[in-house]
């Protein structure tokens, strides 16, 4: 008993001495993770004049990130402004990631009007330890990019993801552009609570229920032995 109280005590003092959450690939901004909790970009400093800023294909891009914890909610935001002071339009639907380990999407999409002007891309975790930032600085170019091989593209074996809302991620956001390319006929309102096709692609990755229950079992196992 006492071998596996401290055997839990010591994975839950690892998994908050981890990163909270990385936006690995387009790459963030340098920072410190101590710092993730400000806004706009975490330790970041947002300044198109300073960044280095990589290509983003606004007809489609992956991005790749991590997650360090066992469950956390995802916005990823875009805004032409050139020190990230607000105007972020949400890009993707908000999802929840289950399963600590990388998330891969391979396709998001931006605004065709953004082709040839640099900004920022932004990611936001809720994990449980409040709103959480980072930011990468980008040109956004014509095209699409091919999602890379497994090495750059990946989801951890244990990661499922669903679409869910979150109040606290919704309210980053000004306007929302997460609809799917084909325009849809007049009259219809706009997409912004319906997932578009990038959105229903990921929700054939099959819901999460089960790994629900396992990460509660767990919780409530390592709560009655502390
Ligand atoms: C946001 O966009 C509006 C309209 O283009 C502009 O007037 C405003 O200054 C912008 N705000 C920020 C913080 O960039
Ligand atoms: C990761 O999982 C999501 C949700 O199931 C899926 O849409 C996406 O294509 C996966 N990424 C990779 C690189 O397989
Ligand atoms: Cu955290």
């Amino acid at each position: 008993m006492a071998y596996l109280k401290s055997l839990i005590a010591s994975a839950l003092l690892l998994s908050t001495a981890t990163a909270h959450f990385q936006l690995i690939s387009p790459p963030a901004l340098p920072g410190n993770a101590d710092d993730q909790g400000t806004a706009p970009c975490g330790g970041g400093k947002p300044d198109l004049s300073q960044n280095t800023a990589t290509d983003f294909h606004v007809d489609g891009q992956h991005v790749q990130l991590f997650l360090g914890h066992a469950q956390g909610t995802w916005l990823i935001r875009a805004t032409l402004d050139d020190k990230a002071a607000g105007n972020w339009t949400q890009v993707f639907p908000i999802f929840q990631q289950s399963g600590r380990g990388n998330f891969c999407e391979p396709a998001v999409t931006l605004p065709q009007e953004w082709v040839g002007k640099k900004g920022f891309i932004g990611l936001n975790s809720n994990a449980g330890d409040g709103v959480l930032y980072q930011c990468a600085a980008v040109n956004f170019v014509s095209g699409s990019s091919p999602a890379p091989g497994n090495a750059a593209c990946n989801n951890g074996s244990a990661v499922s993801a669903s679409f869910v809302p979150d109040a606290d991620l919704s309210a980053l956001v000004s306007s929302t552009s997460d609809t799917p390319s084909t325009p849809t006929s007049s009259g219809s309102p706009p997409a912004s609570s319906t997932p578009g096709s990038a959105a229903s692609s990921l929700l054939a990755g099959g819901l999460p229920f089960a790994s629900f229950i396992a990460t509660g079992a767990m919780l409530l196992v390592g709560a009655a032995l502390l």
